[in-house]
């Protein structure tokens, strides 16, 4: 029995909701270049970019921590196409593209479509250019200042021999989700104003980049550090100095992950590695948020890239495989199941797009108020339901090509792994649903009133769509449960909330995601698959928080009981329930 390779051609000509969006949002004049610049780089990544992303799975980087002489040299060593992969980056200007800013407010929007077809083909190195951008930007914010102007020009070239990347040194032993309280790293200050850092950092990603960010607390003149967050403060450095030569930083190991093997994570001891203090002293978290919520989008990126790519191999194949005398593709069953995960992956391209097309605006002082709360939420929103969506579409894409799918050498396993990470790192679930919450706090609600009245403002525009009349319905229900949810919650307090987070942050997705799908099948060139695709979207339960609710899963009872259902047997504290 021989199976036939799914081909897939030029991502970018044969992604149909891609094409569409850009023809329905882009100026002309900018639609007609950056179609081209796609097309080009759509061909590129057939040609030669995906055989280097293969060869970066075929060799993952080594550490080697002594020479033949027994002196400590801590060197990782990467195979060269992931060497080339960063010049490719340069050269693409996959950074450079949202700084230059040539396509003013869609420069954004084209950085993160070039980003999206590359992710997939990247061999792991969108992981680095995510930290990268998040540098860049940390660094803009700032202002550029004098000391920081060379290494954002290095972080955003387009010349490959000029071109660094970052990392994002955040977690320590303690884990990297409490980062206020588990950051132990300590920074004494020297006399020339540097700092030197002391610490041991855990999981290092990309830790073969040129600089970093990374934050510690400021040793005082009495020796002591403040604890919690307001003790911390933001660093940049650089990883080696003009001679190759570590700065003053052991590399203890690399770790053994499920998956993005392709690319180095260290543990690192930071052993008077010298650095800059970039932030105000004790405004480091707030400060590194301008890396995280960068990194957050890009996390949104590979997602739905992840999706998307395993759902055009998934239809390649159904074109090929023949079973019980017909193609996979004559099957209606298995039609059914590609087109439920290609309904996700709709709603969730739709929230990527339109939250670079608010970044772009942010970016070139375009935004107004609204667009930038709608922003601040939508991050979070994004981030935690795309990476749950991309783990379940993954795995049953994998499932569709049957026993085939679990072979190592077809190259769909590493997908699956390397995409079970979006929901873990840079903030898991709860962690995200906690700081949807704290969007709402910090801007007194403000967040959510904006929220509504784009989605209403979204739904305006689909009241002469005839075909779309019962999504638009489904989703004024939805809104409306989930108005009464707010109120009831208000009046119930905290412990409510954070009960309700995981919940209200996936109403939050379903609903804003079910308003773009409307809104652009709402378009009219839209196609009768766009209406299909909203129409189902919204056949989901829309607003999963309001019926738990109901079913009083937020009360302090039900708590108590989760607890009490957890532990039930368990030797760890069964005694005191
Ligand atoms: O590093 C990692 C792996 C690297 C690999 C990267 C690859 C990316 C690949 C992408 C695809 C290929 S993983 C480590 C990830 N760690 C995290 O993401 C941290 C998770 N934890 C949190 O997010 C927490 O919620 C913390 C750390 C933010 C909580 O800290 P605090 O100090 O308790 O938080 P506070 O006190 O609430 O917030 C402190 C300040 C506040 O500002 P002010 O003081 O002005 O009120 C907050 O409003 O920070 C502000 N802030 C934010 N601002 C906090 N979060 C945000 C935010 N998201 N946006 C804006």
């Amino acid at each position: 029995l021989f199976q036939e390779q799914p081909q897939t051609g030029n991502q970018y000509l044969e992604d149909a909701l891609l094409r569409s969006y850009l023809k329905t949002h882009l100026p002309p004049k900018v639609l007609e270049e950056v179609n081209q610049d796609l097309e080009r780089f759509g061909n590129r990544l057939l040609t030669k970019i995906k055989l280097l992303g293969w060869e970066c799975e075929l060799n993952p980087p080594v550490f080697r921590q002594y020479d033949a002489w027994g002196q400590r040299v801590d060197h990782i060593i990467t195979c060269s196409a992931w060497r080339r992969m960063k010049e490719i980056a340069a050269e693409e200007g996959l950074i450079a593209e949202a700084y230059e800013r040539r396509y003013s407010n869609w420069s954004r929007l084209h950085q993160a479509v070039k980003l999206y077809l590359f992710s997939s083909f990247s061999g792991g190195f969108s992981c680095p250019l995510a930290m990268t951008d998040g540098a860049a930007k940390v660094i803009e914010s700032l202002g550029i200042p004098g000391s920081l102007k060379n290494a954002f020009d290095h972080l955003t070239s387009r010349d490959p021999k000029m071109f660094w990347t970052s990392g994002q040194w955040m977690t320590e032993r303690r884990g990297g989700s409490d980062v206020a309280n588990g950051t132990k790293t300590v920074a004494r200050k020297q006399p020339d104003g540097t700092y030197r850092l002391y610490g041991f950092k855990w999981f290092t990603s990309a830790a073969d980049s040129d600089v970093t960010l990374t934050l510690a607390r400021v040793v005082d003149a009495e020796g002591q550090v403040k604890e919690g967050s307001s003790g911390l403060s933001l660093f940049f450095l650089k990883v080696r100095d003009e001679d190759g030569k570590l700065n003053s930083i052991q590399v203890q190991r690399l770790k053994d992950k499920l998956g993005t093997r392709q690319m180095a994570t260290a543990e690192l001891w930071l052993d008077g590695a010298k650095a800059e203090l970039i932030s105000a002293e004790g405004r480091g978290v707030a400060s590194i948020s301008n890396m995280l919520n960068i990194t957050r989008i890009h996390n949104v990126i590979a997602a739905v890239a992840s999706m998307r790519r395993m759902i055009s191999l998934s239809r390649e194949y159904a074109h090929r495989r023949v079973a019980f005398g017909k193609l996979l593709k004559d099957h209606p069953l298995h039609m059914q199941t590609i087109a439920r995960m290609e309904v996700q992956t709709r709603g969730a391209f739709l929230l990527l797009m339109e939250i670079v097309r608010l970044l772009g605006l942010v970016e070139t002082n375009m935004a107004s108020e609204q667009d930038q709360l709608l922003l601040r939420l939508l991050i979070p929103v994004a981030k935690l339901y795309t990476g749950k969506q991309a783990s379940a579409v993954v795995v049953e894409a994998m499932e569709s090509f049957g026993g085939q799918g679990y072979m190592e050498d077809t190259g769909l396993p590493v997908i699956v792994r390397d995409t079970l990470v979006l929901s873990i790192w840079e903030g898991t679930t709860n962690i995200l649903s906690l700081d949807v919450l704290r969007s709402l706090t910090k801007s007194q609600g403000q967040v959510m009133a904006v929220f509504f009245s784009t989605v209403q403002k979204k739904l305006e525009l689909a009241s002469s769509t005839v075909k779309l009349e019962p999504a638009v319905k489904q989703m004024r229900d939805a809104i409306s449960s989930l108005v009464q949810f707010t109120q009831a919650a208000g009046s119930k307090g905290a412990v409510t909330m954070e009960l309700a987070a995981r919940d209200f942050s996936y109403t939050l997705a379903r609903i804003y995601a079910g308003a773009l799908l409307i809104e652009h099948a709402a378009r009219p060139d839209a196609s009768s698959t766009d209406i299909s695709a909203a129409q189902r979207w919204c056949n989901q339960e829309l607003c999963p928080v309001a019926p738990e609710l109901e079913n009083s899963s937020y009360e302090a009872e039900e708590a108590l009981m989760d607890s009490a259902l957890v532990y039930e047997g368990s030797p760890a504290c069964g005694s005191r329930l």
